[in-house]
């Protein structure tokens, strides 16, 4: 299977969606003139263009379409094995000055990196069609929804970003004729493919990404991680928003009470389980519904935080999902549905690793090989993907479209941690809060390359995302605080802790839905809760355990504070803070002393 592909040569009427606005125009006769494309297709985002690109994507081995009574209209697409994966080692923030980017990003001067870029793309498209793909990111009618273009010689990122946005016509009319408009420029290319020429850059001040090398979703959606959180998280400091790598859920009991949470957990850590979970049968009525499963984009309004999701589809990890896991997910990527680097059955199914039922006898794995239950390798690769339309959810929430968001009544922090940290708790307060979110960690996964399983700093899960320096977002999210009379609770959740022999304490899912319950309860204003040096903890009585099976051991367990990890772990707050080189606030540096003082109480 293929990633680059010839050019291809649509009938009439399809791929002369030529915007009028004069900067597109411009912009893309820059690009074409140096990577001097056979041609240019502009496009509308219509059905018939989507068919015609199917056809061409299947025809040029980019994509197989998938057995049509088990999976209707989807494909599968395996990209090349060096490229499964964002490359943090190769993302870089390209702002005027070092100190600008942050000691978290990688930085790279603008005018040398264009310069390089440039020698790159240079005849990179030769033979190969460039896309021209115009999309908004967020409800059609939100004042924060932005404008994109993306330029790129892949069908297959135009087909994913048709799922991923809201793309064509919608956003050459929103973004009109004004030249001075606000608008994101993307260029892709995938050039050879080859890791050692592979660069996702950035250039906040100028709205502009130029990413080449790639094919993998989180490097070349530009939509996504590059512009709705890394240039999102610079333009929302600079407007006065939030940009941030949240889940959005709704929560309804069943009088009809609904609570809107965000949560922050690092990439491949459950966000898409999360936001579609079904609760228990114990908790009768009570609904679950998604507003998003990656990303919220946030404004004040009346003294309050109201989210929006600025995607119009879901990119998943495909591993680990099934009817026992994920009902919701199972049935979304039920059809219409592109899947990256999964396995392929014999009768033209999907499978992966923990799939419901017996893996098949024989299957084409990820790299196109044969496999069978017998093999060394995994079918599915970790990091393979979903991109499904979010309309596909069943649980979708209905003011998904709402352009001035949803209210916001909790904010959740969390990370996998196998130890130290608590099932569930609350922050003092806001500051506290940005104090939990600003240490969190996790063991790292699949979702970038490098090693899996490390504990790793991720504030807010925004360490590979945050487009600018770190102490200055800190800082933001501090100034947020000060503006908002009705500001949310924060929590911190971890589902992730293991017990004796390594084995997970909580049952996690589903049963998640009791940790909501409490959160929900307290921000209702429930008084059922302990407190501890780190926060608010619920009581072995606070949390509705009925008719779960977990004895009482598992939960102390959970809920404990052991002082012995909690002294490693302050070391590790105050290593992780000064490896930051001065820049946290020193509100967060006394939130960590006033921590120390507590447990020395
Ligand atoms: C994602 C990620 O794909 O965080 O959402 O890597
Ligand atoms: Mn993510």
């Amino acid at each position: 299977m293929k990633d680059i592909a010839p050019a291809i040569s649509p009938p009439s009427g399809i791929g002369n969606n030529k915007p009028a606005n004069q900067a597109v125009l411009d912009w893309v006769h820059e690009v074409e003139l140096l990577a001097k494309p056979e041609n240019i297709c502009w496009c509308d985002g219509s059905e018939r263009e989507c068919d015609y690109l199917l056809q061409e994507a299947m025809r040029q081995n980019v994509l197989i379409k998938l057995n049509e009574k088990k999976v209707p209209r989807s494909y599968l697409h395996r990209s090349n094995p060096n490229d499964v994966a964002r490359v943090e080692q190769f993302t870089f923030i390209c702002a005027p000055t070092k100190e600008e980017a942050g000691p978290t990003n990688n930085w790279s001067e603008p005018g040398e990196t264009y310069a390089k870029l440039q020698g790159l793309l240079k005849g990179a498209m030769r033979g190969r069609t460039l896309f021209v793909v115009p999309y908004i990111m967020g409800p059609p009618d939100s004042p924060l929804t932005k404008v994109g273009f993306e330029i790129t010689d892949s069908i297959y990122v135009v087909l994913s970003m048709r799922i991923m946005t809201r793309m064509g016509e919608i956003a050459v009319k929103r973004l009109g004729n004004d030249p001075a408009a606000e608008w994101n420029r993307g260029v892709h290319s995938l050039l050879d493919i080859d890791p050692a020429r592979r660069f996702i850059c950035h250039f906040p001040q100028d709205n502009t990404i130029i990413s080449v090398g790639s094919g993998y979703g989180g490097n070349v959606l530009l939509s996504k991680k590059c512009l709705a959180l890394r240039i999102g998280s610079y333009l929302a400091r600079k407007q006065g928003w939030m940009a941030e790598h949240m889940l959005i859920l709704g929560v309804e009991s069943p009088e009809g009470k609904k609570h809107y949470v965000a949560a922050a957990f690092p990439s491949a850590c459950g966000k898409t389980n999360f936001a579609m979970l079904i609760p228990p049968k114990h908790f009768a009525g009570w609904k679950v519904t998604t507003v998003g499963d990656d990303i919220a984009w946030m404004q004040i309004r009346n003294g309050r935080l109201y989210a929006v999701n600025p995607e119009n589809g879901y990119f998943g990890v495909v591993p680990g999902t099934s009817y026992k896991s994920n009902p919701n997910a199972m049935k979304s990527i039920s059809h219409d549905t592109l899947y990256t680097n999964v396995a392929l059955t014999d009768d033209g199914d999907v499978w992966w690793e923990s799939k419901d039922g017996p893996p098949p006898k024989h299957a084409i794995d990820w790299k196109g090989n044969d496999w069978t239950p017998d093999s060394k390798e995994k079918a599915a690769h970790p990091n393979s993907r979903f991109a499904t339309p979010m309309r596909n959810n069943p649980v979708l929430d209905l003011d998904v479209e709402k352009g001035e968001g949803v209210p916001i009544s909790a904010i959740i922090f969390g990370g996998r941690r196998s130890n130290t940290m608590p099932l569930v708790f609350q922050s003092f307060d806001w500051e506290h809060g940005v104090y939990l979110g600003a240490t969190m960690a996790s063991e790292t996964t699949a979702a970038a390359t490098g090693a899996v399983g490390q504990v790793r700093r991720d504030p807010m899960a925004m360490l590979p995302f945050c487009g600018y320096n770190i102490g200055d977002y800190f800082r933001h999210w501090l100034a947020i605080g000060k503006r908002l009379t009705n500001p949310p609770l924060i929590f911190n959740v971890n589902w992730f802790r293991k017990g004796e022999g390594g084995k997970f304490l909580w049952p996690g899912f589903g049963d998640n839905m009791r940790v909501l319950k409490w959160i929900i309860d307290r921000s209702e204003g429930s008084d059922a809760a302990l407190k501890s040096p780190i926060g608010w903890l619920p009581g072995l009585h606070d949390l509705d355990l009925a008719e779960l099976e977990i004895d009482h051991k598992c939960v102390d367990e959970l809920l404990e504070i052991d002082h012995e990890e909690w002294k490693k772990e302050l070391a590790e707050h105050k290593n992780f803070f000064d490896s930051l080189g001065g820049v946290v606030p020193e509100v967060l540096m006394k939130q960590g002393e006033q921590l120390a003082a507590r447990f020395a109480e």
